[in-house]
């Protein structure tokens, strides 16, 4: 019988859509019910286990699972020995400090002796100490953001996306103590035919994130023009060329990268490019 790779993702929250997708990108399908904990793959190796994303880790560390897809800010505050293999690009958030919007906040120092409540005791504790800032942290699961309105601390250390949730808690944030997003997690040393079906699914995985920071051009250029149109456009190799029906223009088509893809655009129009398409690729294999 074949081995299968098992991989541990968030059962219900923020991650789970996102990370179930992301392996459908990747060709793996699954039937899920609404109360599947544990499913197969039908056309890869792959055994799904869906699970509170805190459990996450120490069944990945103990050998439940081999690898977990979760945010990373749970993966440093579990401790456990973990390999971050690949950082997934959603679920991105922040853990910071906040005090109530009153406060009159000049730094770090002034948490000195005070209370802050959080549910990431490790994480704050070793940012605090680096620091060199003595402060009395609370442990408390969730609903970290009304602490200060209760009287149970000074301040909170706490997840923030949009900051909305700071906002309607009468808070405002005064440090950033770490940046986070979906991180897919392994035990050190897979081997043998599980490490050959993580390497398989790295490949899909990798091809499928490259594809989502690039995008195809297509454009037509005056034959003048195309030295400096192909600098702009580097592409993989070096872009495609093709003649136009009409004398002395060709077609170009490369890959851009989402970073400078405005940028990129500017400068072609600038240098003549003219009927521009840009399209989403598929898949990226290199
Ligand atoms: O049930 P289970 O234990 O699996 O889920 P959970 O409730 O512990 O986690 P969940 O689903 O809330 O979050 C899973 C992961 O998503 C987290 O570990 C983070 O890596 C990531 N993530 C991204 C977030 C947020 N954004 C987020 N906004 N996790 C939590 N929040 C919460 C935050 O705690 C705060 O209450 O949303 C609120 C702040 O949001 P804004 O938009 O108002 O700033
Ligand atoms: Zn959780």
């Amino acid at each position: 019988m074949q081995a299968k790779l098992k991989i541990a993702i968030q059962k219900s929250g923020r991650l789970s859509e996102k990370s179930l997708a992301l392996l459908q990108e990747c060709g793996i399908s699954f039937n899920l019910g609404s109360n599947t904990l544990r499913t197969e793959s039908h056309n890869f190796p792959l055994e799904l286990l869906l699970l509170r994303d805190d459990d996450i880790p120490a069944y990945v560390s103990d050998g439940v699972a081999d690898i977990g897809i979760l945010g990373e800010n749970v993966v440093l505050e579990k401790g456990y020995p973990l390999e971050i293999v690949e950082k997934l690009g959603f679920g991105k958030c922040r853990l910071s400090l906040a005090v109530p919007r009153a406060t009159h906040y000049q730094g770090l120092s002034d948490f000195a002796g005070k209370r802050i409540a959080t549910s990431y005791p490790k994480i704050l504790g070793t940012y605090l100490r680096v620091a060199g800032v003595e402060a009395e942290i609370h442990v408390i699961s969730g609903s970290v953001e009304i602490a200060p309105s209760i009287g149970l601390a000074e301040g909170i250390c706490d997840i923030v996306s949009s900051g909305s949730t700071l906002l309607s808690n009468g808070l405002k944030e005064v440090e950033e103590v770490l940046t986070s997003e979906a991180v897919l997690v392994a035990k050190p040393h897979l081997e043998g035919e599980k490490r050959d079906i993580f390497d398989k699914l790295l490949f899909r995985l990798r091809a499928v994130r490259r594809s989502q920071h690039n995008k195809y051009i297509l454009l037509n250029a005056p034959q003048d023009k195309l030295d400096q149109i192909i600098a702009i456009l580097p592409g993989l190799k070096s872009p495609t060329v093709l003649p136009l029906a009409e004398e002395g223009w060709v077609s170009v088509h490369s890959v851009i990268h989402e970073d400078d893809f405005w940028e990129k655009i500017d400068a072609l129009q600038q240098a003549g490019a003219e009927g521009i398409l840009v399209v989403p690729i598929e898949k990226m294999l290199i």
